[in-house]
């Protein structure tokens, strides 16, 4: 948090029993720091109990989980529904265990100097770990890391092991984010006892597990703890405000360098906050906006103290994108210049994995971005892993970087204890990103119900507190209500704006969509004066369905569904339409349901992202785009040519 607003907000949040203690850095090596991945297979059971409760009440973190009953091998990351064959085990919903012995290098349990971290990227969703069998760590929501300091259990005793046993359940509630409910079937003629189902309102398959990394780090007992960076630019100069954070001793030196992508320090400074001037800075862009897109400097920190035990030093660096980002009445800015969103939403969604990192996958698609020519993405619909949003830096690709706030339809889930869940998952997210330079805005929701009365306080509340956390970015929540029963349209700084014309309704009709966006743009625009994202769009379409004349599901009337939106975005791009994101990236697993054929079918790739037709026509325009759009755009494009390894 910006320190000023720090000062100001922070007693009032911890009266509310918000403020997060503690930064979230990511685990990196360094020096003073050792990380140890514990990918690979662990142990699982689900609990089929009627309650599900019989892991707890028998203890299972207790004793290895072998012991307590019959255990499958389960790959960390991984979602757990698609690696068997088990349908009940697919769409299981309850508590599942998962366990892992980890042999630890001496030092670590030795060296009173040290410090070992357990960090767990994502569990979806309720998450308990013990490590040999005591309890160190709760955490509820699926997409955002949480961590315990185990020093003090692997260094009290004389193994050189550790059992880490997590227990993750995958309920959701009207109070979760995202809410859902949980339907029990009572009538027995018809259903077997204790009969129940998960009911959401959303469109993609609830995958669970151990999604993302899950790893052991060290530090020294006095160590960085966060770091905030924030940026700005006048005239050639760049300018880097930090902040740094310790913990583990009140008497600790800070200094600070920060080196160009030569190695050469450009500037530094001493102590736990100050601002670092860099003349002629390389300005971050974004990909295809300048010839030289996402430059980074390294910001690094080095702490040291004097402890009882003698001296400790910590390193930490720290990746910093010198950029800014601005709106106005009807436009974006970043760097003071117009920036055009051409780019798509995805989903962290695959065969087999489900939602489980994995970097062949990430690299894949990453390369089909920029092959599209694809200038941005949303995370829809919550955080995706840190692995990508360092991706986003490196290769400049701009990110709206989306909550789980999807599917807030409910009145339940405007209540206060679903807003206080919300702040805080607010809390972790821009914690976890905040020195993304990628990310250039906040979205707090996907289509809530933002038409009932409580939808107004609640984003009104929301809003604010994610903009005291974060000045330096703009907030939005992306919606579908009509734009004069909006309550939340007031608070965003952009409207963010999802149809499906020609698809949910007036199906096979192409020939309104003209009319139909242009009128609904010109109402935006006129109330709220604000600019205005497409931030979803779309059609359906098998991959190899073929019809002419198109029709719904044939690669032809995705492709032409497209094109009569694109002729409106080129009209409205010249006034406050400042970006188009299509729905979806690639295919994707739902719920099953009679209007999903194996998933969601609007992805412009195949789930195996094989291109369909309409990645041409989209790869056509995203290039023309550029061509148009974009800030030294000539040199921008030949510096993408010799660096690609596709030719455009
Ligand atoms: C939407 C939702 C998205 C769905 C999409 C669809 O408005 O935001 O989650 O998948 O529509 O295909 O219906």
């Amino acid at each position: 948090m910006h320190a000023g607003l720090w000062a100001a907000l922070g007693p009032l949040l911890w009266a509310c029993g918000l403020a997060l203690q503690g930064g979230m850095l990511y685990p990196q090596e360094s020096p003073s720091r050792e990380r140890k991945e514990l990918d690979g297979l662990w142990s699982f059971r689900a609990d089929f109990s009627e309650d599900r409760r019989q892991g707890f009440e028998l203890q299972w973190y207790r004793t290895p989980l072998r012991e307590s009953g019959p255990t499958l091998d389960m790959p960390v990351p991984s979602s757990f529904n698609d690696v068997g064959q088990d349908r009940q085990l697919r769409s299981f919903v309850g508590w599942v265990w998962y366990e892992r012995e980890v042999t630890l290098p001496q030092r670590w349990t030795q060296d009173l100097g040290t410090r070992v971290v357990l960090r767990i990227g994502s569990a979806h969703y309720h998450a308990i770990v013990w490590v040999n069998g005591v309890h160190v760590a709760e955490h509820e929501g699926g997409h955002l890391p949480f961590e315990a300091d185990i020093s003090k259990l692997v260094q009290s005793g004389p193994l050189s092991s550790c059992r880490i046993t997590i227990a993750i359940n995958n309920t959701l509630t009207p109070h979760t984010l995202p809410p859902g409910t949980i339907l029990h079937k009572t009538d027995i003629s018809k259903y077997p006892k204790g009969y129940f189902v998960q009911n959401t309102n959303f469109d993609f398959f609830n995958y669970a597990g151990l999604h993302r990394p899950v790893l052991l780090y060290t530090t020294p007992t006095t160590y960085i703890d966060d770091i905030t960076v924030t940026t700005g630019v006048d005239q050639d100069t760049g300018l880097v405000d930090y902040q740094v954070s310790a913990q583990g001793s009140e008497y600790f030196q800070l200094e600070v360098r920060l080196l160009d992508q030569e190695g050469k320090v450009v500037a530094q400074g001493t102590g736990g906050r100050g601002q670092l001037q860099v003349p002629n800075a390389h300005l971050w862009w974004p990909y295809l906006m300048h010839e030289h897109p996402a430059y980074l400097y390294s910001l690094e920190v080095r702490l040291t103290a004097q402890t009882a035990a003698g001296a400790v030093s910590d390193f930490y660096a720290l990746p910093v994108g010198i950029r800014t980002v601005a709106v106005t009445e009807h436009r974006f800015l970043i760097n003071g210049k117009p920036f055009y969103f051409h780019g798509v939403n995805k989903h962290e969604d695959a065969d087999i994995r489900g939602r489980g990192f994995d970097w062949p996958l990430l690299v894949k698609d990453f390369n089909l971005l920029r092959w599209l020519g694809a200038n941005a993405f949303r995370t829809s619909h919550y955080p995706y892993a840190e692995e990508v949003m360092q991706l986003c830096d490196r290769y400049g690709i701009v990110v709206i970087d989306e909550s789980p706030g999807v599917g807030i339809v409910l009145a339940q889930s405007y209540s206060n204890e679903s807003l206080q869940h919300h702040l805080q998952v607010m809390e972790e997210l821009v914690r976890r990103d905040k020195n993304h330079p990628a990310v250039v805005m906040w979205s707090v929701a996907n289509e809530p119900a933002s038409f009932l009365k409580p939808a107004g306080y609640y984003f009104k509340t929301l809003i604010a507190h994610t903009k005291a956390l974060d000045p330096s970015r703009p907030v939005t929540f992306v919606t579908n209500s009509n734009y004069e029963a909006d309550l939340g349209a007031p608070y965003v700084d952009v409207i963010c704006v999802n149809s499906y014309y020609s698809w949910y309704h007036d199906y096979g009709h192409l020939e309104v969509i003209q009319l139909h966006l242009a009128t609904e743009f010109e109402n935006w625009y006129r109330t709220y004066q604000k600019p205005i994202i497409q931030s979803e769009y779309g059609a359906g379409s098998i991959a190899g369905f073929h019809q002419d004349p198109p029709l719904m599901f044939s690669e032809e009337y995705q492709k032409g569904l497209l094109e009569q939106y694109h002729l409106v975005l080129d009209q409205k791009r010249k006034d406050y339409v400042v970006g188009e994101l299509i729905w979806n990236f690639a295919d994707f697993m739902t719920d099953q349901s009679p209007q999903r054929v194996l998933g969601n079918k609007k992805g412009i790739f195949t789930r195996q992202r094989q291109p369909k037709a309409a990645a041409f026509l989209l790869r056509e325009r995203y290039w023309k785009l550029a061509n148009e759009t974009m800030y030294h755009l000539s040199a921008a494009k030949s510096q993408c040519l010799e660096n690609s390894p596709f030719s455009f």
